[in-house]
């Protein structure tokens, strides 16, 4: 009897092992989807889950949880086969992999085991605000080429970059894909890549830099809009047609994505702030800044595009014949830097606007140091670059750039008669206008005001407050002056820090105050007349008469005594 029932567990026990055995097998078959479902266009950024399952997604990236927004694993392969072509991608690969001790950083500053690994192509999250995926863009957009330039990139981050575009595009909107090999070592990359259908690569004769090889790949373009990119990055779910549906309604934009983050140790894709902008420091130095506090606060819609001061530079859509028409790049730029600002500022005086639209995402992997040569020395190169900008668009601003940067002072930057034919051609607006209307947050600096008193007799001209002025003893003597006696005489203005004296009205006796300074405001401008200070709209002057009430304007007579001002320069 006990015999029977061991048995019998026994072959239950089998049977459960058996059973889920099966159950386990039945569930990692292939799912057969039916085509109609794997050609479906994803639609705006939801994801596919039902019909093919979670990938494996620890191979990809193993800080950041993952959502898997491509299509299932036989899909993506049927999908590479249409892609790749005759283009052999794992033969490619191999050929150049790191060899086993060698530094994985040493070559391109980031590193190359990791992005071997990771393959072609992988899952990225999507990075965007969750509105975006419910924004509609126009049926018919028109198609765009991509051009990208690169010297000496690795391969596994140049194929991603070019895959992640076949992958995550529409394909009526990719025309082509232009490369441009600026000189690497190695032709053969330029000659492999070409194998994949609709890439094109142009290899250059000799180094020429990312600015004449980006004009070099526009000229070669057979779309109408342009679209650049680097040399490493992802592109992320509908990254193109917020950009291309900006720039169809109004050539005149140039517009970016949000830039993610693609780490440089261990490649994870990282989202970025959607808060930022593009600003700069008057050495000309880029940096992302936070969108100021009222343009913040007004944004209701986070789908909405965001203006820039300046682009970053790298990844941009822009209309061909708008590209063309600003004057595409100034060519004498060399390898690398200063060409962002000096399209940003022409895009901008020249009647164009830059924006980044939050509902793009790209990302790009950033590094600390270059890892390619500059023939010329990286810092004359940059200076170079930045100077040309800075004296072709900064007119007398350009001044804060020198004392910001005193080593470009004297340094060679070729002859910019071209480009500033191409600013007069082009009628383009001043680079105050762009301080005062697109980057007034822009600090500009104290200028270099010598600060005086203003005597008569014995006595000094000071301020109380800002409600009335008086003509009181003099205090004091060099530093040890009091601020209330302290003037910076900067005609029109006559300023004591941010306050300026200003009449309160045009009529003879009207008293004078001190209020915020302006350079627009009528009453606060003087010029001497003499030793007397003239208003010059009024035509009045500042007269200490009577001695005891407050300081008022009167009719100008030089020779009165209560007119005459001397000023004297603290030292
Ligand atoms: O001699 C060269 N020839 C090239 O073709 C030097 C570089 N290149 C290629 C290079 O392979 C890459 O594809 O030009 C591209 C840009 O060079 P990077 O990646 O070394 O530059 P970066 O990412 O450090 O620099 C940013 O600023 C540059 C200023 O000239 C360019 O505008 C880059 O395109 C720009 N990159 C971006 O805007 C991406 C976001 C980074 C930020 C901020
Ligand atoms: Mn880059």
């Amino acid at each position: 009897m006990r015999r029977i029932r061991a048995n019998a567990i026994a072959i239950l026990t089998v049977a459960w092992i058996l059973g889920t055995f099966y159950y386990l097998w039945q569930d990692n078959k292939p799912h057969t989807s039916s085509p109609s479902s794997a050609s479906q266009p994803r639609a705006g950024g939801s994801r596919s889950h039902a019909a093919g399952g979670r990938l494996d997604i620890h191979r990809d990236d193993r800080t950041i949880p993952l959502i898997v927004t491509q299509s299932p694993r036989a899909e993506q392969q049927q999908q590479q086969g249409r892609l790749i072509g005759s283009f052999d991608e794992k033969a490619y690969l191999l050929e150049k992999q790191l060899k086993t001790g060698d530094d994985p950083y040493r070559d391109h500053a980031f590193n190359l085991a990791e992005s071997d690994r990771l393959g072609s192509e992988r899952a990225i999250r999507d990075t965007r605000h969750y509105r975006c995926a419910s924004v509609n863009y126009d049926a018919n957009l028109p198609p765009t080429s991509i051009i990208i330039t690169f010297h000496n990139e690795a391969r596994s981050t140049l194929l991603r970059t070019i895959k992640s575009v076949l992958m995550r595009s529409p394909p009526s909107l990719i025309q082509e894909i232009i490369l441009i090999d600026d000189f690497s070592t190695d032709p053969e990359d330029c000659q492999l890549l070409s194998q994949i259908p609709k890439v094109h690569c142009l290899r250059n004769g000799r180094r020429e830099g990312l600015i004449r090889s980006r004009v070099r790949g526009a000229g070669a373009a057979s779309a109408s809009i342009l679209t650049f990119l680097d040399s490493h990055c992802e592109v992320n779910t509908d990254w193109l047609q917020p950009m291309i549906q900006r720039v169809k309604e109004d050539h005149t934009r140039v517009v970016s994505p949000i830039i993610d983050v693609i780490s440089l140790d261990n490649f994870a894709y990282l989202a970025a702030s959607a808060d930022l902008r593009g600003g700069f420091d008057w050495s000309l130095h880029f940096k992302w800044e936070q969108i100021p506090i009222e343009q913040k606060m007004s944004r209701s819609d986070p789908t909405l595009p965001i203006r820039t001061p300046v682009i970053a530079g790298g990844i941009f859509v822009m209309d061909k014949s708008w590209f063309n028409h600003l004057g595409q790049y100034d060519t004498h730029m060399d390898i690398w830097g200063g060409e962002n600002f000096e399209l940003s500022f022409r895009v901008w005086m020249c009647g164009g606007s830059l924006e980044i639209l939050p509902c793009s995402r790209v990302g790009h992997v950033f590094r600390k140091r270059h890892p390619y040569d500059f023939p010329e020395g990286n810092a004359l190169t940059y200076i170079k670059n930045t100077r040309r900008a800075a004296e072709v668009w900064m007119d007398e601003y350009k001044q804060y750039y020198y004392s910001a940067r005193p080593s470009a002072q004297g340094k060679a930057f070729g002859s910019i008669a071209d480009r500033l034919t191409l600013r007069r051609k082009l009628n383009c607006k001043s680079f105050r206008w762009y301080l005062e209307n697109v980057y007034p947050e822009l600090r500009i600096p104290e200028q270099d005001a010598l600060s005086s008193v203003l005597r008569q007799g014995g006595l000094c001209l000071e301020s109380h407050g800002s409600d009335s002025l008086s003509l009181s003893e003099c205090r004091g003597a060099g530093a040890m002056r009091p601020q209330s006696q302290k003037w910076e005489l900067m005609e029109p203005l006559l300023r004591q820090q941010d306050l300026c004296l200003a009449i309160t009205a045009f009529t003879a006796g009207s008293k004078v105050r001190m209020e915020p300074c302006s350079m627009k405001e009528p009453r606060q401008k003087w010029k001497p007349k003499g030793p007397a200070l003239q208003h010059m709209v009024s035509g009045l002057c500042l007269d200490s008469q009577p001695p005891d009430g407050p300081l008022a304007i009167a009719q100008c007579r030089p020779q009165l005594a209560s007119q005459a001002w001397e000023p004297q320069l603290i030292t």
